[in-house]
C-alpha cells in the first residue's frame, strides 16, 4: 500500500511570514485530510500561532520547532539576555537555520508522525536551506514567496541589475529600468533593498541573493508558488517570472485561502470593534491607516508620525488607525480623544479593507496589505520605507492607477491632501473588475483555485492515497 503523504510546511519566523504561511499549510491540511502535515517555526512563533487559533485545528496537521538560534537561559539566570534587535534575532536564526537546524527539524518532524518520511517540503523561500534538506530526504521543494513578485523579480535579476547600475545608483535613481524584461515600470530609485543598494552588511540582504542562488538552481524547487492570482500581474512581469523559475503557481490573495470555518471568527478576531464602528459609518466615507508587522517597529519617526496623525486630523474625514500601543504615547496631545477617529493596536485589516464603509488605505504596502486593499475595492496612499515596499507602492499607482505615493516622508499637508483625494476620487469605482477577480480567485473554476489544486497534486500526489 502507497504511504499516506507527510508534507512539511516551513516558514520564516518573523513578522507575518508565519501567520501567511500558517494560512497555507491550514488550507492545505483540509484539502487534504488523509495527508499528515507538520508545521514547522521557532517556539516563539508557535506561540504566538497558537494563541491567535485556539478554535479547533484542523486534526491532520501538528507543530513541530524549529531552532531559533537563541542560547538556553542559563540555569543561573547569569547568561546573555537574547537580543531584543529585530534584525540580530533574524542573523541568529538563520545562521542557525544554516548549520543543520532545518534538517534536524525535518528529523523531529518524521519522528513526531510516528516515523512517516517527509514526502514534500512547502516553505517560506526565504528559508532557503529547507531546498537542500528536503533534497536530502528525498522529496521535492515548493518554495513560497510572500512579498511583491516584482522585487522576487528583481531580486532574480540582481547579478544583471548590478552590472547594468554598478554605483550609479544616484545619478540613474529615476531612470526607467527599461532593458530588465518585466521590470521596465520600475524606476531604480524603487528597486528592494539589498539588490543593488541598501545596508549591505545586513543579513537579509545575505538572505535574498541565497534565495535567488537557490531559485535558480535547475530542478532544486519543483513549482514556485506566489501570493497573487492570476490577472493581477501585468503581462511582462507573469512572462518573466516563468522565465527565470519553475512552474510559478498564484494561489492568492492568500487571506481568501480556503480554511474550513475561517469567516465564523471573524467576530471573536476584531477585540476592538473595529467592525461595528465601521457599521456607524456611510459609504466610503472612512480612511484605514496601517503599517503592518514591522514598518512601524523598525522605522516609524516620532516627527513622521505626529505628522501623519495631524494629516488625518486635518483630512476632516472618519479615520481609523491600527497603531501599536507602545506608540500611542507619541500622539499629538487630545488625538486619542478625538470624536472622529478610532485608534487600535490591533484590526482584522482584511475584514475592515471588505468593509463598505473604507474608502481609502493610508499604508507601508507591504504586498498582503496590498492585496487586501484590492481585494476591497480600497485605494491607497502609500508610505513605502524598505524591501519591496517602493516596488509594490508603485504598481498602486503607476501601473495599476490605484491611489498615489508619498515619495519623501508624510506630512500633515500631504496625508490630508491624499486621504481627501482617495474618498471623493474615483479609483474605488476603477478597482471593481480586480477587486471582482479577488472574490473569485477561489471559486470552483478561479485561477487561484486550479493553482492550489496543481500545488495538491504536487504535494499530495494522487497515486500515493
Ligand atoms: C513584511 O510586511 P508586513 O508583515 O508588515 O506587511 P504585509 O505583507 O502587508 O502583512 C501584514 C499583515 O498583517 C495584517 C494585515 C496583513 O495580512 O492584514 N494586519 C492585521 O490583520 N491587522 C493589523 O492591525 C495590522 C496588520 C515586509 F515588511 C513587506 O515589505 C513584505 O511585503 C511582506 C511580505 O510578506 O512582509
Amino acid at each position: 500500500m502507497a504511504a499516506v503523504p507527510h508534507v512539511v510546511v516551513i516558514t520564516f519566523p518573523f513578522a507575518s511570514h508565519a501567520v501567511k504561511l500558517f494560512r497555507l499549510a491550514r488550507a492545505l491540511a483540509a484539502a487534504a485530510p488523509a495527508a499528515t502535515f507538520s508545521f514547522l517555526s521557532t517556539a516563539g512563533s508557535i506561540a504566538q500561532l497558537q494563541e491567535k487559533n485556539q478554535d479547533a485545528l484542523e486534526a491532520n496537521l501538528r507543530f513541530v520547532e524549529v531552532p531559533d538560534g537563541l542560547l538556553p537561559p542559563s540555569s543561573g539566570g547569569d547568561g546573555p539576555a537574547p537580543p531584543q534587535n529585530h534584525m540580530a534575532r533574524l542573523g541568529l536564526f538563520l545562521v542557525a537555520a544554516e548549520a543543520g537546524g532545518v534538517k534536524v527539524a525535518l528529523e523531529t518532524a518524521r519522528a513526531a508522525a510516528g516515523g512517516a518520511r517527509v514526502s514534500c517540503v512547502v516553505g517560506d523561500a526565504f528559508v532557503w536551506m529547507a531546498a537542500e534538506a528536503a533534497a536530502a530526504v528525498g522529496a521535492p521543494w515548493v518554495p513560497v514567496w510572500t512579498g511583491g513578485p516584482s522585487a522576487l523579480l528583481a531580486h532574480l535579476c540582481g547579478d544583471a541589475l548590478r552590472d547594468d547600475i554598478g554605483d550609479k545608483v544616484a545619478s540613474r535613481a529615476d531612470e526607467l529600468l527599461t532593458s530588465h524584461p518585466g521590470l521596465e515600470s520600475y524606476r531604480v530609485r524603487d528597486l528592494p533593498d539589498g539588490c543593488v543598494f541598501g545596508e549591505m552588511h545586513l543579513p537579509i540582504v545575505a538572505l535574498f541573493r541565497r534565495v535567488a542562488e537557490q531559485l535558480h538552481v535547475p530542478r532544486a524547487a519543483t513549482a514556485v508558488a506566489l501570493n497573487t492570482f492570476p490577472g493581477l500581474l501585468p503581462d511582462d512581469v507573469t512572462a518573466a517570472l516563468a522565465a527565470e523559475l519553475p512552474e510559478v503557481l498564484p494561489i492568492g490573495p492568500f487571506h481568501l485561502l480556503p480554511v474550513p470555518g475561517d469567516d465564523d471568527n471573524a467576530a471573536a478576531a476584531d477585540p476592538h470593534g473595529c467592525l461595528a464602528w465601521l457599521d456607524g459609518h456611510p459609504a466610503r466615507a472612512v480612511a484605514y491607516a496601517s503599517f503592518g508587522t514591522v514598518v512601524t517597529a523598525v522605522v516609524g519617526g516620532q516627527e513622521e508620525l505626529r505628522e501623519l496623525a495631524a494629516g488625518l486630523e486635518a483630512s476632516g474625514a472618519p479615520f481609523l488607525w491600527s497603531l501599536p500601543k507602545e506608540y500611542w504615547p507619541l500622539l499629538p496631545p487630545g488625538f486619542l480623544d478625538l470624536e472622529r477617529g478610532k485608534v487600535v493596536s490591533w484590526a482584522p485589516q482584511a475584514a475592515v479593507l471588505r468593509h463598505a464603509s473604507v474608502g481609502g488605505f493610508v499604508t507601508h504596502a507591504g504586498w498582503a496589505s496590498v492585496l487586501e486593499g484590492v481585494a476591497g475595492g480600497v485605494p491607497m496612499a502609500c508610505r513605502p520605507f524598505f524591501s519591496d515596499q517602493r516596488m509594490n507602492a508603485r504598481m498602486v499607482e503607476h501601473v495599476w492607477g490605484f491611489g498615489t505615493v508619498f515619495e519623501q516622508p508624510m506630512t500633515r499637508a500631504t496625508v490630508a491632501e491624499a486621504v481627501s483625494s482617495l474618498l471623493a476620487g474615483d479609483q474605488g469605482t476603477q478597482m471593481q473588475e480586480m477587486r471582482g477577480m479577488a472574490a473569485t480567485a477561489f471559486a470552483p473554476d478561479g485561477g487561484s483555485r486550479k493553482n492550489l489544486d496543481k500545488l495538491l497534486k504536487i504535494v499530495c500526489p494522487p497515486h500515493e492515497h
